[in-house]
């Protein structure tokens, strides 16, 4: 097994990617990435010769370590790794795959087992900030089993809760980056905003479409996926985040009125493809923005009196809660997921002797 490295494959809400150790990865992030681009099988649309699902949403790494800060229990960076371009990026975290960290550094033994419930502080490296996770432990070990079902996802599983604070500005420093709730992109109004994801919030109904079209017909229209990487390009700049034009984010998010009793309906471009549910950060930004009178997503949302947001996607929808101090301003966030262990063994990024 000399050529072979440590490795999990996990499902983490509507996700799935490869979990290292720091340790068993090259320290230098070029070799690392070099590798990683291996392991993946990138660039090609279908990964055939790596073990990347030749969708965004299952090329994800997850890198564990221990803990950099006194505040933490451990340390988790994620790359997204392209799939048809040789590129890796940890210019974004991702909140669907951080709902299996806390379960691998448990497997992995980076962080012990407390009780029927292990709680895992975990330090997002991507953004700084430190998430509460909240683990099924019954018997000395993580449980998968339960019932718990999330939109996008077959079947029933343990619930992951997962809480954050202080998430707003994670890659842009601050909430509203351009000070402003509205900014006008090639004659569309934008709001661009951070509250754990770089977001660029728009309404369907200013593309002339209605919002529940299909990922696939949205992905295959070449003036409208045009159009959209434009005002991204230049919101990237505006939310001084410089040449996006190689980077995952920000996220360009169309909204129109909700269909099935929730906050609002959505469909992400994460930027290229359409995403098939929401990021967890990128529903708990959008739900941020429902709350903001100058946005073009406030008269499309409604306000659940509970805090509760159920933010609509093409597959169904993730509820956000969003936690409000005395201002009205979102002071926190939680979100349940699931996450499952697929897959342990070894992966091998040369090919075998
Ligand atoms: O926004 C996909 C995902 C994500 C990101 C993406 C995510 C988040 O759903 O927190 O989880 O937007 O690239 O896996």
């Amino acid at each position: 097994m000399s050529d072979g490295i440590p490795c999990l494959w996990m499902r983490g809400g509507t996700s799935k990617g490869a979990y290292f150790l720091a340790r068993d990865l090259p320290a230098d992030p070029k070799s690392r990435d070099d590798l990683l681009l291996r392991v993946m099988g990138s660039p090609d649309p279908r990964q055939i010769d790596g073990i990347g699902g030749g969708d965004p949403l299952t090329s994800k790494v997850a890198i564990l370590g221990p803990p950099t800060r006194p505040d933490a229990d451990v340390d988790y960076l994620f790359l997204q790794v392209f799939v048809d371009q040789p590129l890796i990026s940890d210019a974004q975290g991702c909140g669907n795959i951080l709902a299996a960290v806390g379960p691998a550094a448990i497997e992995r033994g980076l962080v012990p087992v407390k009780g029927n419930q292990t709680e895992v502080r975990i330090h997002m490296v991507n953004t700084g900030e430190v998430a509460l996770a909240r683990i099924k432990t019954p018997n000395g070990k993580v449980s998968y089993l339960g019932q718990t079902g999330i939109d996008g996802v077959p079947g029933s599983h343990a619930a992951v809760a997962l809480m954050f604070r202080g998430i707003e500005g994670s890659k842009c420093g601050e909430l509203l980056p351009t000070g402003r709730e509205v900014d006008r992109i090639d004659g569309v109004d934008c709001t661009l905003i951070d509250n754990g994801m770089p977001c660029v919030v728009m309404q369907a109904r200013a593309f002339g479409l209605t919002g529940k079209e299909s990922p696939e017909l949205l992905e295959s229209d070449a003036d409208l996926t045009a159009r959209i990487e434009t005002i991204r390009l230049e919101a990237g700049r505006l939310m001084g985040l410089g040449d996006v034009i190689h980077q995952s984010v920000p996220k360009m998010m169309l909204v129109s009125d909700p269909i099935a009793e929730g906050a609002i309906h959505t469909r992400s471009f994460i930027p290229r493809r359409v995403h098939a549910g929401i990021g967890v950060f990128a529903a708990v930004t959008v739900a941020t923005a429902c709350l903001m009178p100058g946005s073009p997503a406030w008269s499309v949302a409604r306000r659940p009196e509970d805090g509760r947001y159920r933010i609509e996607h093409p597959t169904g929808a993730a509820e956000v809660y969003l936690d409000l101090d005395t201002n009205g301003r979102v002071a926190g966030a939680g979100v349940i997921r699931t996450a499952r262990k697929l897959f342990s063994g070894f992966v091998f990024p040369l090919g075998s002797h």
